[in-house]
């Protein structure tokens, strides 16, 4: 081969290895183009997350596996026998991350009105046909009747109410449809009405009771009183009166170490108003504001489960302090359903107020009505999301006017 030949051999040799070099230099996980740091795809994940989806990202029927739960599990995991080094970094950055991501839901603090979801505008639709009409005639009077139904106002209710309400437009010659609605609506604020703070007891520790039906939320609604009551400089104890599954103690703990609560927890299949018992001992022991009392979801129908109920409420009443409130969690998702446990509830545990969650994703909120008219219990308080600080007084106005809004 001549020496020319020889040299573009060379030159062509030349090029394919520092194209190879190259080639793999971005493909070895090293290159940023290619394959950013760990931390720096979680960052880019979480920027990218929207905020407001996150509670429900993490929703699950199963909610002892709830992801948010879960996931914000204390992390005294076992040594996995991972070496020190990046992938320590790599947690340490992912936990920071968590974090802020968590205070960042943390911070959006609802507004009652601001959430309300389904709820809003349940009534619009009609509120725009009634307001049409140039007076107040019977087929106003049909709209308004189904227009309460479908917000499972009740059939019992909405017919007493119907009724005071044609005498009253009756009275006070009302003759236009919007002074029909705002008679409506002044009507039903006032049935709504009720107290919503929660009582302490004259003497330490003040004991707050959570009862109600499966999955409605009684867990999660103690870890958001506790956050609240712990933000106000109070001292909580929580107790896992729910001994059906060893994780309800575990999702309590969860939320008793976010809000810096103690925690008491018994056997597996223990007695539930033996931990709760203790739970009022120890809280006194160490003098402590607040007992928050779990328990384990129960079909109101169940004759023996609702007289355990009412032992619980006799035996946590027996020691230091007393309880003061016994607050029935019903999911605004039940419907009418909802009046049937108040009833039950209200029979073998002196229910003293109501919380109602879920209310962000559910138009069935109308339930509160006859809770309150016919069983005389306050709504006390409202979930409106997952999160710690998603729980709001009940406004018996801004509900209202939710119900009536027009949503375009
Ligand atoms: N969207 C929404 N979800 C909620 C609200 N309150 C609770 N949840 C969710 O409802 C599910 C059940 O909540 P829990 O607190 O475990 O209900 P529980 O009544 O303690 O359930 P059991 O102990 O099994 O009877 C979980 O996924 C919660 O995150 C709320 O106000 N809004
Ligand atoms: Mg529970």
């Amino acid at each position: 081969m001549s020496s020319p030949l020889i040299l573009i051999a060379i030159g062509i040799v030349l090029i394919a290895v520092a194209a190879a070099a190259v080639l793999l230099t971005h493909s070895d996980g090293k290159g940023e183009a290619l394959d950013p740091p760990e931390s720096r795809r979680v960052g880019t994940a979480l920027k990218d997350r929207p905020v407001t989806s996150y509670p429900s990202d993490s929703a699950s029927d199963d909610s002892s596996a709830g992801g948010l739960l879960v996931e914000d599990a204390p992390t005294d995991s076992p040594d996995l026998g991972v070496p020190d080094g990046d992938a320590d970094g790599d947690l340490l950055e992912r936990d920071r991350i968590d974090e802020e991501f968590e205070r960042i839901i943390e911070e959006e603090r609802p507004t009652f009105s601001g959430r309300l979801g389904r709820l809003r505008g349940v009534f619009s639709g009609y509120v725009g046909s009634i307001l049409s009409r140039s007076s107040i005639d019977e087929e106003t009077w049909e709209e308004l009747e189904e227009a309460m139904l479908r917000a499972d106002v009740g059939v019992n209710v909405t017919t007493e109410l119907l009724e005071s309400l044609r005498a009253d437009v009756k009275k006070r010659g009302l003759t236009t449809p919007q002074e029909l609605l705002d008679a409506l609506k002044v009507e039903m604020k006032s049935r709504l009405a009720g107290p919503t703070e929660l009582r302490f007891a004259a003497e330490k520790p003040t004991i707050w009771l959570f009862v109600g039906v499966n999955g409605v939320g009684k867990t999660t609604t103690i870890g958001k009183v506790g956050r609240r009551l712990t933000d106000d400089g109070l001292t909580v104890t929580m107790a896992a009166g729910d001994t059906f599954r060893a994780a309800a103690a575990e999702q309590l703990g969860t939320w008793a170490e976010r809000c810096g609560a103690d925690l008491v927890r018994g056997a597996e299949g223990g007695d539930p108003s033996s931990v709760i018992f203790d739970a009022v001992a120890s809280a006194a022991a160490s003098g402590k504001d607040v007992v928050l009392a779990d328990t384990a979801g129960r079909l109101h129908t169940k004759g023996n489960l609702m007289e355990e109920l009412a032992k619980v409420r006799r035996v946590a009443d027996k020691g230091a302090g007393e309880v003061t409130e016994v607050l029935l969690v019903i999911d605004a998702v039940t419907g009418q359903n909802g009046l049937e446990q108040a009833r039950k509830f209200a029979e073998s545990t002196a229910v003293t107020g109501v919380v109602l969650t879920k209310l962000d994703g559910s138009a069935k909120g109308g339930v509160v009505l006859p809770i309150r008219s016919e069983l005389d219990i306050p709504i006390k308080l409202v979930g409106l999301g997952e999160s710690a600080l998603q729980l709001v007084d009940f406004d018996a106005d801004a509900f209202v006017e939710a119900l009536f809004e027009s949503v375009d």
